[in-house]
């Protein structure tokens, strides 16, 4: 049976926002926004159970602010974390000196090689500490956890950017701005 809960619709939500809408029947548009009543349809099509309190209130506790409601809560779409093809206008901006990116050992070879890549999303992500960094790299199995030297990323030209949620996002990271520790 599908799981109704709300961390279990939160996941299916983000698969719909960020990579698959069709697997709710529903387009975004370019700016990836969903039409709440769509969404919400689109979701109870597929066997699950979502109302619109339930939806608010996954939008309002999820625990990494993921998603966000328009003005008058008639659209909703994710605040990044994107493998396919819309703009979220992100604030472009100064990153602390250091940052971090969580990855698994099994994809350190291959980092090393080609520097960290966006693979399908978007952008690479970046974690502010190394508590969440390992967090992220748990998800791909034995984490290790990358510092980039984001001050001098920033002094060669590259830029960051900071979604609505707090995620710092890159270009491609060559090897020579990261360190294992
Ligand atoms: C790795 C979650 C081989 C990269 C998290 C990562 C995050 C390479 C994986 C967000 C590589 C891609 C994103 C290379 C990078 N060779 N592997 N050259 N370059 N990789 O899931 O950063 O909970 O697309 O290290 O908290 O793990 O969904 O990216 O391991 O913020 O909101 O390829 O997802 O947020 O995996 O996770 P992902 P990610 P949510």
């Amino acid at each position: 049976a599908i799981k109704n809960d709300d961390v279990s619709l939160g996941r299916f939500i983000s698969l719909v926002l960020r990579h698959e809408p069709s697997a709710a029947g529903i387009e975004l548009d370019s700016e990836g926004w969903a039409n709440v009543d769509d969404l919400i349809r689109g979701v109870c099509d597929t066997g699950r159970n979502l109302d619109m309190e339930t939806l608010e209130r996954i939008v309002r506790e999820n625990n990494k602010k993921r998603y966000s409601f328009n003005e008058d809560k008639t659209k909703i779409r994710a605040n990044q974390g994107h493998s396919i093809d819309v703009h979220i206008d992100m604030k472009i901006m100064s990153p602390p000196y250091v940052l971090y990116h969580g990855t698994s050992d099994r994809f350190i070879e291959s980092i090393k090689e080609k520097g960290i890549l966006k693979m399908s999303r978007q952008y690479v992500h970046l974690s502010k500490d190394i508590d969440t960094a390992v967090k992220v790299g748990k998800r791909h199995g034995k984490p290790v956890v990358l510092v980039i030297d984001t001050a001098k990323m920033s002094a060669d030209g590259f830029i960051f950017r900071l979604s609505d949620n707090g995620v710092w996002q890159s270009e491609d990271i060559p090897w020579k701005y990261v360190a294992e520790i």
